[in-house]
Parts: C-alpha cells; sequence; structure tokens
C-alpha cells in the first residue's frame, strides 16, 4: 500500500529545509563575526597597536597584520622597532583560530611565554627570538602539531626539553640556542623526520646526544655546540648524508668519529673544537670536498694532517691547532688556493715549512708556533701580502730572517735558532719581542745593541763578550760583589747546582734537588696543570704534555693519592725517584725528576710522540704501519729493557704493570717501556693496599692468591704483551685457553694480526714464531718454570731454529711443545 503524499507536505517540507538552512547560514554568520569581533577585541586588549585603536575595523591594514579573505588574522610578523616588554601576556591566543604565522622576533618581550599559545593549533611558524624572555616553555607549544618552523633562539629560557616534543612531526626548523635550557636532549627528538636544521647550541644540555640523532636523515643544518654533552659523538651521525654545517664545538665530547665522518660528502663547515675527541686525522677527510671550514683545534687528535689535503680546493680554514698531531705540513696544501687561515699550533708537527704556501695569496692568518718545525723561512712567505698575522714562535727554525718579510702585518719569530742580523726595516717595524729566543740573532739599532739573547736563557758566551764591551769597571766590580752573594745563596742550599746543571744542558736533573724551580716552569707552562695539556689518564693521575720555555717538550706524570706531607713518604719517595732517574735505557722512558708538593706530586718524563702501543694496534692505518720488522724489534726492546730492570739495576726492579699501555712509541715506531715502579711508589705514598700493581688481563695467575710481585710476573706480563703485538688484539681466551686440548689444533697463521697476514715472508714467520714460541714459556701457570728475561733475551739473540713445518702447517701445540 502506497503512502499518499499530498503536494503541500512536499512544499512544506522543502520550506522548513530552507528555513533551517537560512537559520544555519544565519547562525554561521553570526558566529563568524563575533568570531571575527573577537579577535578585534583581542586585538584592542593586546595593547600591541595602541596607535591604532580609533581604526579597528581596517585592523586588516595595520603594521603587521595580514588577515585571509573573510577578514580573520593569518599573519602577524611585526614591524621592527616596536617595543613589546612584558605585552606577550595581554594577547589572548585562543581568540586567533585562524592564525598560521606569528612573528615577534627583536621586540624586547619580556617575562614567561603565557600558557595558551597550544591553542593557535593552525599555527605553522612560530618565531619568538631574540627577545628577553625567561622561564620555561610552557609544555602547549608542543601540542602545536602544524607547526614547520619553531625559533625561541637568544632568550633566557629555562628548564628542560620534555619528550613531548616529539609530537611535532612536521618541524623542518627547530630553533633553541642561545637560551639556558638544561637537562638531557629527549632521544624523541629523533621522531622529527622532517627536520632540516636543528640549533641546540649555547644551552646547558648535559649527557650525551642521543643516537636517534642519526634518523634525521634530512638534516642539513646541525649544531650542538657550547653545551655539556659527554660521551662519544654516535657514529649514527655518519648517516646524515645531507648534512651540510656540523657544529659540536666546545662540549666535552670523546671517542673516535672523524674515520666515519667521510661519508658527509655535503659538508661545508665541520667545526668540532674544543672536545675530547681522541682520534686520528683519516686520510678519508679529503673526500669531502665541498669543506670550507674545518675546526678541529683543542682536542686530542693525533697522527699526520693527510697528504692530499690539498685536494679540499675549497677550504678557507685550517684549524687543527691544539692536539697531538705529528709529522709534516703537506706540500699539497699549497693547493688549496682560497685558503685565509692556516692554523696549527701546540702540536709536535716536525718538517719544514712548504716554500709554495706563499702562492696562497689569500692566507691571512698563519699560526704554526709551538712545533718543531725545522729549517729556514721560505722568502717565499713574504708573497702572502695579505697575511696579517705570521706566527713562527717555539719552533726550531734556523738561517736567517728573509726581508722578504716585512711586507706582512703582526710576525712572531721568537723561541727558535734563527741567526744572523735581522733585516732593518723589520727591526723598525717589530718589537723586539718578536725576535726573543733565538740567541744568534743580531740587531743595528737601538733595541738591539748586540746579539740579542733571551733573559730567560742567557748564553755565557754572549754575556761575557757583553760585559767586555759594554760594562765600566764600577759595574764590573757591582757585578762580582752580587755573583759572591748569589754564590753564598747557592752554598745555603737555595738552589743546589743551577749553574752547573744548565752549563750542561741537562736542566732537568736539578729536579732532583729542589722542586721549587721545577713548580713554576711546569705550572706555566700548563697553565697550573690545565686540563688541556692532559695527554693520557691512568689510575695513578693524568699524564700532561709540557712545552718549557726552551722549547723542550716533556711529559708530566701527575700522581693522585700521595700523602706528600708526610715526611717518612717523602723521603722514601725521593729516594724512589732518584733509583728511577738513574735508569739510562733506550728502551726505557727516561725520568728526568719529580716534584713532590703538598699540593701536586709529578714526575717530570721523556715525551715519547707517537703515544701507547695500545692506541697504535688499534687503529687500522697505524697497525697497518706497524709491520713485522717494527713488530719485533718492539717485543725485542721491550724484552732488553725488561731484562736490564730484572737482572742489571741494583737494586732489581720490577715494573709490575707491563702492558701494551704501557710501551710508547717514538717517531721511529721503537717502544719504550714506561711506568715501571709507579705502582710501587703509589703503594709507598697512601700505605693503601687496594692500589693494585698490575691490570687485568695481563696479571699474573699467581697474584690472584699472594701479593708477592715477582721478576716473574713480568715475565707473565711480556708474554701476554709479546702476542698480544704479534695478533694485532689482546690473546684474551687464548691465554686460559692453553692448557686445555681445544687450543692445541690452532694454527699459527690465524693468530697472527689479520690486517698484516699479506705481508708475512719467510723472514717474518721465523722471528714470530720464535715470539710465539717464548711468549707461551712465559705464560706458564707455575712462575718458577717460567724463563727469566735475560733467559729471553738471549734467545732473541741467537735467533731463529729453522723451521720444521711449513708456516701453514704450524699448530700452537707444536709451538707449546717446543724446548726452549
Ligand atoms: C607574513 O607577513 C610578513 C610581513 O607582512 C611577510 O613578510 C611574510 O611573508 C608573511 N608570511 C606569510 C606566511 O604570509
Ligand atoms: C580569551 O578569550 C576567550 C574567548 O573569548 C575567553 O573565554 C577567555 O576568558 C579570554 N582569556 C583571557 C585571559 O582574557
Ligand atoms: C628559570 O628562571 C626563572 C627566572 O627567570 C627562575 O625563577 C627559575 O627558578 C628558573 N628555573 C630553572 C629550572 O632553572
Ligand atoms: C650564548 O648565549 C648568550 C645569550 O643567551 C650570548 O650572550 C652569548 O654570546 C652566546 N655565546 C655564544 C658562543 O654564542
Ligand atoms: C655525562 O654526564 C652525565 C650527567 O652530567 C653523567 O651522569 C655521566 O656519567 C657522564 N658520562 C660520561 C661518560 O662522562
Ligand atoms: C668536562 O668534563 C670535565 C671533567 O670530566 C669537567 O671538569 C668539565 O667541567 C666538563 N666541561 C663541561 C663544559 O661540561
Ligand atoms: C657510507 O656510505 C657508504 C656508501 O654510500 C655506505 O655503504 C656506508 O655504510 C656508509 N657508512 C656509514 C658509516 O654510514
Ligand atoms: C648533497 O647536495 C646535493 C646538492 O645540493 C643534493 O643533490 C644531494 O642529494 C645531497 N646529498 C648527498 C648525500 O649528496
Ligand atoms: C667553531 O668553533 C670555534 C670555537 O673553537 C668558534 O670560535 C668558531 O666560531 C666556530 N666556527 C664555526 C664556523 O662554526
Ligand atoms: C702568534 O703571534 C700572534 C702575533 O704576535 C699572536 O696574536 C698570537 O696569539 C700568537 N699565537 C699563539 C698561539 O701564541
Ligand atoms: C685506599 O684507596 C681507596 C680507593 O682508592 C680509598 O677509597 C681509601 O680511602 C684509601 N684508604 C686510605 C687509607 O687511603
Ligand atoms: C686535549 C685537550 O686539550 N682537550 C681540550 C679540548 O677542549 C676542551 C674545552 O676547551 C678542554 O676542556 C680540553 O682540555
Amino acid at each position: 500500500m502506497a503512502l499518499p503524499i499530498s503536494s503541500y507536505t512536499v512544499v512544506g517540507a522543502w520550506y522548513s529545509i530552507l528555513i533551517i538552512c537560512w537559520t544555519c547560514f544565519n547562525i554561521a554568520m553570526a558566529s563568524y563575526e563575533s568570531s571575527l569581533h573577537v579577535e578585534a577585541q583581542a586585538l584592542l586588549e593586546s595593547e600591541w597597536w595602541s596607535g591604532y585603536t580609533n581604526h579597528l575595523p581596517s585592523r586588516c591594514y595595520w603594521p603587521g597584520i595580514t588577515c585571509n579573505n573573510a577578514g580573520s588574522i593569518t599573519n602577524i610578523t611585526l614591524p621592527a622597532g616596536l617595543q613589546l616588554g612584558n605585552k606577550l601576556r595581554r594577547f589572548n591566543f585562543s581568540c586567533f583560530p585562524n592564525l598560521v604565522h606569528l612573528n615577534l622576533a627583536e621586540h624586547g618581550i619580556t617575562g614567561n611565554i603565557p600558557y595558551g599559545l597550544g591553542t593557535l593549533s593552525k599555527l605553522i611558524h612560530l618565531d619568538l627570538s631574540s627577545n628577553d624572555i625567561e622561564g620555561t616553555i610552557p609544555s602547549d607549544i608542543w601540542n602545536l602539531r602544524n607547526l614547520v618552523t619553531l625559533n625561541l633562539a637568544s632568550n633566557k629560557l629555562n628548564g628542560s626539553i620534555p619528550s613531548t616534543v616529539g609530537q611535532l612531526t612536521k618541524i623542518n626548523s627547530l630553533f633553541l640556542n642561545n637560551n639556558q635550557i638544561s637537562g638531557f636532549m629527549p632521544v624523541e627528538l629523533g621522531k622529527m623526520r622532517n627536520l632540516i636544521q636543528l640549533g641546540l647550541s649555547n644551552n646547558s644540555f648535559i649527557g650525551s646526544i642521543p643516537l636517534d640523532l642519526g634518523l634525521l636523515n634530512n638534516l642539513k643544518f646541525l649544531s650542538l655546540s657550547w653545551n655539556k654533552l659527554n660521551g662519544s659523538i654516535p657514529l649514527d651521525i655518519a648517516n646524515l648524508n645531507n648534512l651540510v654545517v656540523l657544529d659540536l664545538n666546545t662540549n666535552n665530547l670523546t671517542g673516535e668519529i672523524l674515520s666515519v665522518l667521510h661519508n658527509l660528502t655535503n659538508l661545508t663547515d665541520l667545526n668540532l673544537s674544543n672536545n675530547m675527541i681522541s682520534d686520528m686525522i683519516p686520510r678519508k677527510l679529503i673526500q669531502l670536498t665541498k669543506l670550507k671550514y674545518l675546526r678541529i683545534s683543542n682536542n686530542k687528535t693525533f697522527g699526520a694532517i693527510p697528504d692530499d689535503i690539498g685536494k679540499l680546493t675549497k677550504l678557507l680554514v685550517l684549524d687543527m691547532s691544539k692536539n697531538m698531531l705529528t709529522g709534516e705540513i703537506p706540500v699539497s696544501i699549497c693547493s688549496c688556493s682560497n685558503l685565509q687561515e692556516l692554523i696549527l699550533n701546540h702540536n709536535n708537527i716536525i718538517g719544514n715549512i712548504p716554500s709554495d704556501i706563499g702562492d696562497l695569496v689569500s692566507l691571512f692568518v698563519i699560526d704554526l708556533s709551538h712545533n718543531s718545525i725545522k729549517g729556514e723561512i721560505p722568502s717565499q712567505l713574504g708573497n702572502v701580502q695579505h697575511t696579517r698575522i705570521l706566527n713562527l714562535s717555539y719552533n726550531e727554525l734556523t738561517g736567517t730572517i728573509p726581508s722578504s718579510l716585512v711586507s706582512l702585518g703582526k710576525v712572531n719569530l721568537s723561541y727558535n735558532s734563527l741567526e744572523g742580523e735581522i733585516p732593518f726595516a723589520l727591526q723598525k717595524s717589530l718589537p723586539p719581542d718578536a725576535f726573543r729566543g733565538n740567541e744568534n740573532l743580531c740587531g743595528r739599532t737601538t733595541p738591539f745593541p748586540y746579539c740579542y739573547s733571551s733573559p730567560h736563557e742567557p748564553n755565557n758566551r754572549d754575556l761575557v763578550v757583553a760585559m767586555k764591551i759594554f760594562l765600566p769597571p764600577t759595574a764590573l766590580l757591582a757585578l762580582l760583589c752580587s755573583a759572591y752573594v748569589f754564590l753564598r745563596w747557592c752554598k745555603a742550599g737555595n738552589c743546589m747546582s743551577v749553574s752547573k746543571e744548565t752549563k750542561n744542558g741537562d736542566m732537568f736533573s736539578m729536579w732532583n734537588y729542589d722542586g721549587k724551580i721545577a713548580y713554576k716552569d711546569i705550572i706555566e707552562a700548563t697553565e697550573g696543570f690545565d686540563i688541556k695539556y692532559i695527554i693520557g689518564e691512568g689510575g695513578y693521575g693524568s699524564v700532561y704534555k709540557a712545552q718549557l720555555p726552551s722549547g723542550r717538550v716533556v711529559a708530566l706524570k701527575k700522581l693522585h693519592n700521595l700523602a706528600a706531607n708526610e715526611p717518612a713518604i717523602y723521603r722514601i719517595f725521593k729516594n724512589e725517584v732518584r733509583i728511577l732517574t738513574r735508569i739510562r735505557h733506550k728502551n726505557i722512558v727516561k725520568h728526568y725528576g719529580f716534584c713532590l708538593h703538598n699540593r701536586c706530586t709529578f714526575l717530570v718524563l721523556e715525551y715519547v710522540e707517537r703515544g701507547s702501543l695500545y692506541c697504535v694496534l688499534r687503529n687500522d692505518i697505524e697497525a697497518m704501519e706497524l709491520d713485522w720488522t717494527k713488530r719485533v724489534n718492539i717485543v725485542k726492546g721491550i724484552a732488553h729493557s725488561l731484562s736490564y730492570l730484572h737482572h742489571d739495576c741494583q737494586p732489581a726492579i720490577v715494573h709490575r704493570d707491563v702492558t701494551t699501555k704501557n710501551v710508547l712509541l717514538n717517531l721511529e715506531m721503537e717502544g719504550c717501556l714506561s711506568d715501571f715502579g709507579i705502582a710501587r711508589l703509589l703503594n709507598f705514598g697512601s700505605f693503601n693496599r687496594t692500589v693494585l700493581a698490575g691490570t687485568y688481563g695481563y696479571i699474573a695467575p699467581e697474584l690472584a692468591y699472594s701479593d708477592r710481585v715477582t721478576q716473574k710476573c713480568d715475565v707473565y706480563s711480556f708474554g701476554v704483551v709479546a702476542l698480544e703485538i704479534i695478533m694485532g688484539k689482546h690473546p684474551g681466551d687464548l691465554v686460559s685457553l692453553l692448557s686445555t686440548a681445544s687450543s692445541q689444533g690452532i694454527l699459527l697463521k690465524d693468530i697472527l694480526d689479520p690486517r698484516l697476514i699479506s705481508t708475512i715472508n719467510l723472514q717474518s714467520v721465523q722471528s714470530l714464531a720464535l715470539i710465539a714460541t717464548l711468549a707461551f714459556a712465559c705464560l706458564h701457570s707455575q712462575p718458577r718454570l717460567r724463563p727469566t728475561m735475560r733467559l729471553l733475551c738471549d734467545k732473541f739473540v741467537k735467533g731463529n731454529s729453522p723451521l720444521t713445518k711449513p708456516f701453514e702447517e704450524i699448530s700452537i701445540k707444536h709451538i707449546v711443545n717446543q724446548e726452549l
């Protein structure tokens, strides 16, 4: 049955629909108008545009305001000069539903960011940078999920960043730099996958860099500099291969990072200065061919500057100052034709100054001071006419000063071994300090009456000449008198044997007698043991590198835990050190002296350039440099030095801590044993039996149940070290497996350092087999069945017995069962 529908009902239905729609429209219009009214009212109340409040209807044309077609405000970008003071909180954010763009940078805003910004749900761009805003960032900011740029930089914001920051998934620029934000960097930063620029520098962030930053593979700009970040730089940073700027300077970052950076081929600006990065400068760094700024100053990087650094043709600034770089300045640097700053001071760079540096016409700053650069100053340096600063002080330069240098600005040639007459024009244009410490330089004008000599290091011959020529008889008398007083004073024990020692050039032995002199020199050379001079740390204390006024470089081992004010301890310590300083062996780091003070106690040691064998073996490039011949020589050197300590010293000295960390390598890659006797000194010093002699992994097994340290403990450790040298890594489990059957089938060729295995030849095989045989004998669990160091040395001298089997077939079993 069909329902009858009258025409009346149809019309009625249409009519009611129309009515409804009309009402809807009216309501919509009314609410729209009322929302515009609310916006207008909020503008009035904000008091930001106090001069315009009479023109409310034309508000879309007020300075800095943009509206959409319906008249609702979408963009507020105040014109420069308007000062808002504390009027941010007068702004009722909830009244601007269509605002997408709010830029209030540099408007003198003070006070806090009020809560309520989170109601601007359409906001895409928010910039409150360069104001004086303080307090924490209100949490509702992190609800602005449409934000594409957020800039709160250069304020006084504090507090920390919550994990909700990860909600801003559309954001591509986040700048919070130059504030006082603290706490950890949240891992949720890794959720902002669209980030292109991230600036968090100059805050107080602590902890380590979140690994998840490695997920932000759109990043082009990353700056976390000037924070308190520690730990190592995550290797995942190497995934960010769109990075153009990577700035991590001035943190406490450690670790090895440089070796993976070569993937970041778009980098133009790399700044890792002022951290604790200890890594080689990898050759692959030259793959970053777009680099303009390369700054790694004030770190612990080592190795040489890559030979082909000249491939970085865009380079403007190369700053690797204050590191532990060795090797020469690569000649190829002269291909970096845009170079403006070459800053390599405070390293251990050797060799000559490449003369073609004179071709680098843009060079502005050349600072090579505090190195060991030799040879003459190339006259071509004078070609670099833009150079304002040329600092070659504290090197070992010889020859005369080229007159071409006259065209440069500030020049400093002090503390070298330059000679001859200073070019006249330079005498006039530079202060005498620029030439100080070059004993054989002469001048003509007033500041240089005779050959110039440093006041710190009087040169006897010059003094005599000067006295003969210049001193009238009365002055001579006065001089003799004061010399007499001086000698009397010396006799009283104030400066024992200074004159004798300096004449012999042996300036260190005096430190055996008088701590005061050393103390002052050392404090100056290390700026009061500033941590920036630390080159190594151990359980006993830190090792510093110090360059003395004479230019000589020494290592200082600063010992903790010493009750030096205890007279008994002082006496024992002094005797101990005296024994150590008498030791002279090619393969033992020289002890020059010590300083025993209440505040600091340190040993003065020879500085050994290439650092510890431990580190070299763990660096693929350096480990390759350490070929089989060098390794065999290092093993022999250690054996000889231990034999010397055990059998030739009176009383015999037990090292107690033979490890690869305590074998240092010089420039020729020869081994020098260091740190012997330190454990004993410390035991005296603290009367503390908990100071363990030895390093886990190298300690003889008997020390687990006895504290009787004998020469045979050193022999055991030597065995571990010898194996480590030929295996390229700590033998680890192999040592404990030796007595078991499972080890016996292992082949010699399978334990040798795989990085060098391809370079093996008949001669090295014989030496390696001998080393392995002797090393295994040293690892005997019974101390008395281990060979003595003297016996080991004899075996090394006698050389290798011919192999009875081909190399490929020699097994551990075969070696262990050999008769010594
Ligand atoms: C907002 O306004 C400013 C100044 O009027 C203008 O420069 C800027 O491009 C505008 N931004 C947007 C997204 O419209
Ligand atoms: C902001 O405006 C809304 C809507 O007009 C109002 O409810 C609220 O009270 C205002 N807030 C302040 C702090 O004036
Ligand atoms: C942040 O700064 C304000 C003053 O600007 C201070 O009252 C507050 O204690 C600070 N908060 C933190 C966590 O440092
Ligand atoms: C760090 O920020 C403060 C202001 O917040 C500024 O004065 C200072 O210059 C900044 N330092 C660096 C190195 O940018
Ligand atoms: C890094 O700093 C944090 C906080 O200051 C600290 O807890 C942590 O031990 C430090 N880590 C390292 C490796 O120094
Ligand atoms: C770096 O670490 C050292 C000690 O580990 C600490 O004394 C120093 O304050 C730290 N520096 C910064 C900037 O956090
Ligand atoms: C470097 O890039 C190569 C090829 O693009 C890639 O195979 C390698 O995994 C990358 N290394 C790192 C550390 O990201
Ligand atoms: C480097 O930059 C170029 C040009 O800006 C771009 O095409 C390329 O994708 C970027 N990334 C890498 C890894 O080269
Ligand atoms: C790099 O860091 C140093 C601090 O050692 C700073 O002075 C310099 O401005 C930084 N350079 C760049 C380009 O970031
Ligand atoms: C090198 O000398 C210049 C000019 O005398 C000086 O400004 C600079 O600080 C010196 N550099 C060092 C590391 O001493
Ligand atoms: C011994 O050394 C331990 C660890 O270094 C230290 O905690 C303890 O205070 C020391 N005892 C004495 C008596 O110095
Ligand atoms: C080895 C070294 O000198 N490291 C320094 C690197 O820079 C930081 C910050 O200035 C220093 O604290 C380190 O001592």
